[in-house]
């Protein structure tokens, strides 16, 4: 056996004991022994097969959300290795363990511009915790730890590429070890001074909650609830639509310290929970509110502020446990009474908001609520960026059906790592579950970004997934930025030709139909909103968040 299908056999023993089940696959003739290896031992690893490697990186990061395991994706060499670059970035900053496994020529091609031969080494810079040069079995030791964030295995196979004695089998590890949690990663350090010092000083605190991992909902859920203070909930925090949190929950995101403001409630301490918030608020925390104390407890190691914080990374479920006896107790019940009249001024506001998205129906915020209204209960929902997520953040649907029985949205997501428009359909499919209800809600730009994505629906076993795009005709989230109109690449595109080129059903709507069914088979919606009925819809929102303004002036 030569060395090619050694080496082969050492790397896949080595994704097996950390823990990958899966590797998205796309071939080439530079890693035709890593796939001879893999088909041999169809039975260790699920593949699925692509031939284009950016939609296969963004859907390995799917799959790792879905599973809660790290996933490789494999290329062959050249440009094929470059495209995985972008999927690595958002694996960075969203702590997913991302392998990317790039096949490559022998070390003796470096720097000669041989056919296929490129600088592979080091080619995710930053965005990976190794890059290992791989030529033989033994250069890959096999205690190098798997963080959560990209491990890069480049393996240089050499001529005569396959070289397999039939069925050849990949031995079992002797060493097996689990995939760990960042909670198993990491050493949890007493809450440092600065954390208790934050929660015993603030007064009025406003906390944020942003992404959330399904397994730490409840704790987040039960510190909040200890807690009673105003919390914003983002969508992808699965802790929106929860009732018990109903009585501390503020709705409407804009201008969220304003308003606080003019109810009596002077904010002097935000406490951000999860991810890195999608909310304007946060972005002004850099600028208008530079002096505001912000903590941030987090899964991830970013602080997602360019000025002076308190962050702490680990376990949400440690985290607060931790940190929830820490807010000073006899605060609990001050908070809870200044807050109130705030928290009443937002019910009102959301109440007026709901008023005028009725009002508005073909309007593109209209049409988002009632989408989210008449989804199936229980759904997944994926959210693209830009306008989506936000839309989604301030006018979907808030309370729960049947809580715990039933949920309006089983699990919502979105890819928030670097908030590309890239590879999002990819993710969504990665992240869609077999036998439930999937749904994205993605732009068109972003739609159009990722055409190859339905790719892999051919593969997926069982898996009925809408994908709704909303087509306003350009990327919109511009129009309310810059005045030029050259930012929003407008054009006249439809989906219709899309659909039918992945066999995919395909609805037009202007207006959201009053009973959705259930998908029975994969299908693209294409949500035209009214232009007018949007511009509408925006210029009563200001006016409404203006009666706001007038209030706190006239104190
Ligand atoms: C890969 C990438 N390129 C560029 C951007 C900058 N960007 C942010 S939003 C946006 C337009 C998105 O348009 P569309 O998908 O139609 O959604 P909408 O404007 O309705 O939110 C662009 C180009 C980005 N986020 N990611």
């Amino acid at each position: 056996m030569n060395l090619n299908s050694r080496l082969a056999i050492r790397i896949f023993q080595f994704l097996k004991a950390r823990g990958v089940d899966e590797i998205c696959v796309c071939p080439g003739a530079r890693n035709s022994p890593l796939i001879a290896v893999l088909t041999s031992n169809s039975e260790s690893f699920q593949s699925h097969y692509f031939f284009e490697e950016r939609s296969a990186a963004f859907f390995a990061l799917g799959r790792m959300r879905n599973t809660g395991k790290p996933v490789a994706v494999m290329t062959t060499s050249g440009t094929a290795a470059g495209e995985l670059l972008p999927a690595a970035m958002e694996a960075h900053y969203s702590s997913l363990p991302l392998i990317l496994l790039t096949a490559d020529r022998p070390r003796t091609y470096r720097g000669s511009g041989a056919p296929q031969a490129a600088e592979q080494v080091g080619l995710f810079g930053l965005y990976v915790s190794h890059s290992i040069d791989l030529e033989r079995e033994g250069d890959l030791d096999i205690n190098i730890p798997l963080l959560n964030r990209p491990l890069h295995l480049n393996a240089c196979m050499s001529e005569p590429l396959i070289d397999l004695d039939s069925d050849l089998k990949i031995p079992r590890m002797r060493l097996e070890r689990k995939f760990h949690s960042v909670a198993e990663q990491l050493e949890f350090a007493p809450t440092p001074h600065e954390i208790t010092h934050f929660l015993k000083k603030v007064r009025n605190p406003l906390v944020l909650v942003g992404m959330v991992l399904p397994g730490e909902r409840e704790s987040v859920a039960q510190l909040l609830m200890q807690w009673q203070v105003p919390a914003y909930l983002e969508g992808i925090s699965g802790l929106r639509e929860d009732p018990r949190l109903k009585p501390y929950r503020i709705s409407v995101c804009d201008q969220l310290l304003e308003r606080a403001l003019a109810e009596n409630y002077e904010v002097d301490g935000v406490i951000r929970i999860g991810g890195v918030p999608t909310l304007r608020l946060w972005r002004d925390l850099e600028s208008k509110y530079a002096s505001l104390p912000v903590l941030s407890l987090t899964h991830t190691p970013f602080s997602g502020l360019s000025r002076k914080n308190s962050t702490i990374h680990g376990d949400l479920n440690l985290l607060c446990k931790e940190v929830g006896n820490h807010l000073n107790p006899r605060n609990i019940k001050i908070v809870s009474y200044l807050s109130e009249r705030f928290l009443i001024s937002d019910r009102e506001l959301t109440h007026r908001l709901d008023e005028l998205l009725q009002s508005e129906p073909c309007s593109e915020s209209g049409m988002i609520a009632a989408l989210s209204k008449r989804m199936p209960s229980n759904s997944r929902v994926y959210l693209g960026n830009s306008l989506p997520i936000r839309e989604w953040d301030l006018v979907a649907e808030r309370d729960d059906l049947d809580f715990p029985k039933s949920r309006r949205f089983k699990d919502t997501w979105a890819s928030r790592g670097v908030n590309g428009i890239d590879g999002q359909v990819s993710t969504f499919l990665g992240f869609a579950e077999p036998g439930e209800e999937n749904w994205a809600l993605v732009g068109d730009l972003t739609a159009l970004y990722d055409l190859s994505a339905p790719w892999i629906l051919a593969q997926l076993k069982n898996s009925q997934v809408t994908i709704v795009i909303v087509n306003n005709g350009g990327g919109k989230i511009f129009s309310k930025m810059f005045p030029q109109v050259e930012f929003q690449n407008q054009h006249q595109l439809n989906f219709h030709a899309w659909a039918e080129l992945w066999g995919l059903r395909y609805e037009k709507w202007t207006k959201v139909p009053g009973n959705i069914e259930k998908a029975v088979q994969s299908r693209i919606i294409e949500m035209v909103p009214d232009p007018e009925a949007t511009r509408r819809f925006w210029d009563q929102y200001q006016i409404l968040l203006k009666k706001g303004d007038q209030k706190q002036c006239q104190k």
